[in-house]
């Protein structure tokens, strides 16, 4: 109905004007974002938005990260089309703070992931072709835009060690392979800048040290982090 799409193109202008600094932690599984949202909660005002794993782990009783791990040609893009609409309620909450920080985002979603099950064979081309469809309609009508990325570099080798360490039942099935694969598509999009649009400045933190150095780390680079995104 018409009132309909009136509030619809309401919403859109809302969601557009909002005034908002956005800070993305990107990096492989396992590379230590948790940790690094942690530090950022515990020292500063700014508001952390974790990554939404546990709904993927349960929506309505249903494991979606489980069964693409078990089947990623059958459930990739149930699980995909999912993560991208946890990451777009993300980006378009309400600010409760000037900055906001976020685990990943709908970026990394459609540029690492989709791309590495699309292009390792597991997802049909149609399933890529829908979710693209999606990605680039969100991109054009809702305001996802990042202020910097934060890429917690490491190799797939310390990734696999943590993931190994932490035993997510879904994710013991993962191969280093499947690391260094994600590890690739990271580096192309964010360091050589080959892959697809890098869509704010990049801070590079090197992230395979120990937690306690990490911390410091973050310490050492907070005032950096919040210089760059003004
Ligand atoms: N995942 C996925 N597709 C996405 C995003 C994530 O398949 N678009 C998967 C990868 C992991 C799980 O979801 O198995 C959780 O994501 P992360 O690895 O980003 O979260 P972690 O908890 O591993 O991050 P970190 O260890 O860096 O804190």
């Amino acid at each position: 109905s018409a009132s309909s799409s009136q509030d619809a193109s309401h919403k859109h202008i809302a969601n557009v004007r909002e005034k908002k600094t956005v800070i993305c932690i990107e990096g492989n599984i396992a590379s230590g974002k948790t940790t690094c949202l942690e530090y950022f909660a515990k020292n500063t005002s700014i508001e952390v938005l974790p990554e939404p794993v546990s709904k993927w782990r349960d929506v309505r009783g249903h494991n979606p990260l489980g069964l693409m791990y078990q089947d990623a040609t059958r459930w990739g893009i149930t699980l995909q089309t999912y993560v991208q609409l946890t990451m777009l309620d993300h980006h378009t909450r309400p600010m409760v703070s000037p900055i906001r920080m976020m685990e990943r985002s709908i970026h990394s979603a459609k540029y690492i992931f989709v791309e590495n099950l699309y292009r390792s064979g597991r997802m049909p081309e149609v399933d890529y072709v829908v979710l693209t469809e999606w990605f680039e309609w969100i991109v054009k009508n809702m305001d996802v835009s990042v202020d910097l990325i934060v890429y917690l570099q490491t190799s797939p080798d310390t990734c696999y060690e943590r993931l190994k360490r932490r035993c997510r039942e879904e994710e013991k099935v993962i191969p280093v392979e499947y690391l260094a694969a994600i590890h690739q598509l990271y580096e192309e999009w964010l360091i050589k800048q080959t892959l697809f649009k890098v869509p704010s400045p990049v801070l590079v933190l090197q992230a395979d040290h120990e937690l306690q150095d990490m911390m410091e780390k973050y310490e050492e680079n907070q005032d950096r982090i919040f210089s760059l995104c003004n």
